[in-house]
C-alpha cells in the first residue's frame, strides 16, 4: 500500500480501495479477537477502524523501525480500542497479526485489553481516558525542540472528551503553538451509558473552536474525505480538531449503533453472523482450540523505558555551614548549572504558575523555549512532562507537593505504567509550608508515591544533598520525586563542624546517612526533621542517653541492611514532618518486623491535618520540636525498662 506521508493532495485511488478492504478484514479481526477472548471493546474499535487504518498506513511511521527517529507519533487516547489498533498494526506489518488475534487478553501476552507501549507500533499505554491529547502535546514539544517536523495524532473517544484534562492540553497546545498536533475525535455519538448528547451534553465543535483550534467535522468512514481533513497544510496556524463521525460497531447490522457493544465481546453465534456479514471466514473453533492448548506462541515485547540523562552533571556545590537558604534555591541552582553544562541538550522544565515559588524563575528567563509554562492545569502538566520525557530529553517538573503528588497521582501512575523519565521535584512538602494551612500541607506524599512501581523518591535533609540529589536525577534514568521543604533548610554538619553532605559527598540512592554515632537509641529520620533529630539527641545526652541519628533520603527504598544495623540499639525511633501512618516510621516498621529485630519502635510524625501557623508552631502542636521528640524518647525508654 502506497504512503503518503500525509503530503499528496489526495488520498490515491488506488490506496482507499486497498485500506476499504483493509478495514473490512479489520473488522473481521476485531470480532475474531474479542470472541476468542470473551472480552473487550468491539464497538468503539470498529467506528475508529478508518481512522486507524489511515493514520497508520498514512503517517511517516515504519513497521520495520517502530522507533524510527523522527517519525510521526500516533498516539490512541481512548485506549479501550486495542482490538482495532491492534488489528490494523498487525495487518501492517508491525507484528504478527495472528499473535495478537490469538492472544489478545490472554495472561502472559502484551497484547492486553487497552492498549500498551511495549507493543510496535504503539506510542504510549493508555486506559484512564482523557490523558492522551496531554500526552501529544509534550512529545510535540520534546519533538520540536529536538528539530524534527514532524505530525503528532492523536484519536479520542467522544465520551471521552468529557475529561477535563483534555481542555487543559487544549489551551496548553495553543499556547505553545503545537500547530502539528490533530486530535481525531471518534464521534460515535455513544458512550457505555447510552447516547453521549444525554450523558453528558457537550458542543466539542464550540470548544475546540473557543480554544484557538482549526475545527473540521467530516465522515469517518469516508476514508477520501477523512483523507483530506488529515492531510498536511503548511503554514498552520492552530492545531487542529477533525471531528469524525461515526458509527459505533460499523460493519455489523446488528452492532451498529449499539452501546451494549461498547464493551462487550460478541457471542460466539453473534460472532459467526457477524463474520458472515463481513465476507471474513469463521475460523474462530480453530484459533480456540489453539489459544486453549497453552502452546499459542507469545511475542516476547518489552517496554523500553525512557531512558535520556546527562553525563554531565557537573561538581556539586557545598553550601557553607553558615549558609541560610532553603531546599527549593538549592534545586534551582543545580538546574542552572545542568542547564550550562549542557547547551546543545537543555533540559525541558514544566512549570504550573509557580516559578518564583519552585525555584525555576531564573531557568525560564534564560531558557525561555525550554520552559513550558502550564497554568493551574497540573493534570495536564504531569502528563505532558512525562510524555516529553519520552522523547530523549531530561525533563523536570516543579510544582508545590500537593498538586505535584496528591492531585496527580494518576497522571503519575500513567507515567509510571509508560515507564517514563519525570523528574518531579515537589517543594512545599511537609508541615513546613506553614502558615498556608492544610489544603497546602502535602504529608502523604511517600504513601502516594508507594503506589507507584517505578520512582524513585528522595527527601534530601539539607542543600547540600538536594543539590547532589538533583545532579543524580538528572544523571539516572527513571521517574523522581524529590521532596523539599519551603523553609530554610541549615546545612547539616559533622561533628567537626564541617558540611556533612558537602565536599566529596556522592548521593547514593537507598544509603542511609549516620550523621552521629551513638549506642542507646537510634533516631531515624528524613528531610527537615534531621536538623531536630540532632538538637533532640543533644538534649538526650545531657541526660545520659546516647543517640545515633541516621538520614534516610530514599524512604521508599529501606534495604534490608538498615533494620539490621539497628538491632544493637534499645530503642528505635522514628521523626519525619509526614503522616505517621503511611511515612518513614510506617515503612521502618515493616523491614524491622520482617527483619525480626525485636526492638522497640517509637513513631513520632504528623497526626492529621495541620493548621495555619509558623512551622515552628505547628511543630510543636504535632510534638515535633527538638524538646518534644527527646522527652517522647525519654518516657519511650521508661516505658520498656531501660531508663
Ligand atoms: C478516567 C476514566 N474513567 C472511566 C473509564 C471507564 N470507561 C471506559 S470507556 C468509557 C466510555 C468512553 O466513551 P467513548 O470515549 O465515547 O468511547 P466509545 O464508547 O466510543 O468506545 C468509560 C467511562 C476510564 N477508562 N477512564
Amino acid at each position: 500500500m502506497k504512503r503518503t506521508g500525509f503530503s499528496a493532495p489526495s488520498l490515491p485511488e488506488e490506496t482507499a480501495g486497498e485500506l476499504e478492504e483493509f478495514c473490512r478484514l479489520v473488522r473481521g479481526d476485531i470480532i475474531r479477537m474479542t470472541t476468542l477472548a470473551g472480552s473487550g471493546h468491539p464497538g468503539g474499535s470498529m467506528s475508529s477502524a478508518e481512522i486507524f487504518a489511515l493514520l497508520w498506513s498514512q503517517a511517516n511511521v515504519d513497521p520495520a523501525d517502530p522507533g524510527m527517529q523522527g517519525r510521526d507519533r500516533i498516539i490512541v487516547s481512548h485506549g479501550h480500542t486495542s482490538p482495532g489498533v491492534y488489528a490494523v498494526l498487525g495487518r501492517l506489518g508491525f507484528f504478527d497479526l495472528h499473535a495478537a488475534v490469538t492472544t489478545f487478553r490472554l495472561a502472559g501476552s502484551p497484547f492486553e485489553g487497552h492498549v500498551e507501549r511495549c507493543v510496535p507500533g504503539v506510542e504510549l499505554t493508555t486506559g484512564n481516558l482523557g490523558q492522551g491529547v496531554s500526552a501529544a502535546c509534550g512529545m510535540a514539544v520534546s519533538d520540536r525542540l529536538a528539530g524534527y517536523r514532524n505530525s503528532v495524532w492523536v484519536v479520542t473517544g467522544d465520551g471521552e472528551q468529557q475529561k477535563g484534562q483534555i481542555s487543559e492540553a487544549r489551551r496548553f497546545a495553543t499556547a505553545h503553538g503545537l500547530y502539528n498536533l490533530t486530535v481525531i475525535v471518534d464521534m460515535n455519538g455513544l458512550q457505555i451509558s447510552g447516547r453521549t448528547s444525554s450523558v453528558m451534553p457537550q458542543n466539542l465543535a464550540a470548544e475546540y473552536a473557543a480554544d484557538g483550534w482549526d475545527v473540521t467535522e467530516v465522515d469517518g468512514h469516508d476514508l477520501r474525505a477523512l483523507y483530506e481533513a488529515l492531510k498536511l497544510r503548511p503554514g498552520r496556524t492552530a492545531p487542529r480538531a477533525v471531528l469524525a463521525r461515526t458509527v459505533m460497531g460499523k460493519g455489523v447490522s446488528f452492532m451498529e449503533n449499539d452501546e451494549q457493544y461498547h464493551g462487550r465481546a460478541p457471542t460466539r453465534d453473534e460472532a459467526s453472523r457477524a463474520l458472515a456479514e463481513l465476507g471474513v471466514t469463521d475460523d474462530i473453533d480453530a484459533l480456540a482450540t489453539e489459544r486453549a492448548s497453552g502452546a499459542v506462541s507469545i511475542p516476547d515485547f518489552q517496554i523500553r523505558p525512557a531512558c535520556a540523562m546527562f553525563d554531565l552533571v557537573g561538581a556539586p556545590r557545598t553550601y557553607a555551614p553558615d549558609y541560610r537558604g532553603d531546599n527549593r534555591s538549592a534545586f534551582g541552582a543545580a538546574l542552572m548549572d545542568l542547564a550550562s553544562l549542557n547547551p546543545d541538550n537543555l533540559p525541558i522544565v514544566f512549570d504550573c504558575d509557580l516559578k518564583g515559588s519552585v525555584k525555576t524563575a531564573e531557568f525560564a528567563k534564560a531558557y525561555p523555549d525550554h520552559f513550558f509554562q502550564c497554568g493551574v492545569m497540573e493534570h495536564h502538566a504531569a502528563t505532558a512532562a512525562g510524555a516529553a520525557s519520552l522523547g530523549d530529553r531530561v525533563v523536570f517538573w516543579a510544582d508545590f507537593g500537593v498538586f505535584a503528588a496528591d492531585e496527580t497521582l494518576n497522571q503519575h501512575r500513567l507515567n509510571d505504567i509508560n515507564m517514563t523519565n519525570l523528574k518531579t521535584v515537589a517543594t512545599h512538602c511537609g508541615l513546613d509550608v506553614g502558615p498556608d494551612g492544610k489544603t497546602h500541607h502535602c504529608i502523604k506524599y511517600l504513601a502516594l508515591m508507594s503506589c507507584l512501581h517505578n520512582n524513585f523518591t528522595i527527601v534530601p535533609a539539607d542543600p547540600n544533598q538536594t543539590d547532589r540529589a538533583i545532579r543524580y536525577a538528572a544523571g539516572h534514568p527513571g521517574n523522581f520525586f524529590i521532596a523539599l521543604g519551603r523553609s530554610k533548610a541549615p546545612v547539616i554538619t559533622t561533628e567537626d563542624g564541617e558540611p556533612f553532605f558537602g565536599g566529596d559527598y556522592r548521593y547514593v540512592h537507598g544509603k542511609p546517612d549516620v550523621l552521629r554515632d551513638g549506642t542507646d537509641v537510634v533516631i531515624v529520620t528524613m528531610g527537615s526533621m534531621c536538623t531536630k533529630s540532632l538538637e533532640a539527641r543533644a538534649i538526650l545526652l545531657e541526660s545520659g542517653v546516647s543517640a545515633s541519628v541516621i538520614a534516610v533520603s530514599a524512604p521508599l527504598c529501606i534495604t534490608p541492611t538498615l533494620p539490621a544495623s539497628l538491632r544493637r540499639f534499645r530503642l528505635i525511633v522514628t521523626v519525619e514532618d509526614h503522616d505517621l501512618e503511611t511515612g518513614l516510621g510506617a515503612r521502618l516498621g515493616i523491614a524491622l518486623a520482617e527483619s525480626g529485630t525485636g526492638v522497640p519502635l517509637l513513631r513520632i510524625g504528623v497526626r492529621g491535618y495541620g493548621l495555619s501557623g509558623e512551622p515552628e508552631d505547628l511543630y510543636r502542636l504535632q510534638g515535633l520540636l527538638p524538646e518534644q521528640i527527646a522527652s517522647k524518647i525519654m518516657a519511650k525508654l521508661e516505658a520498656i525498662g531501660c531508663s
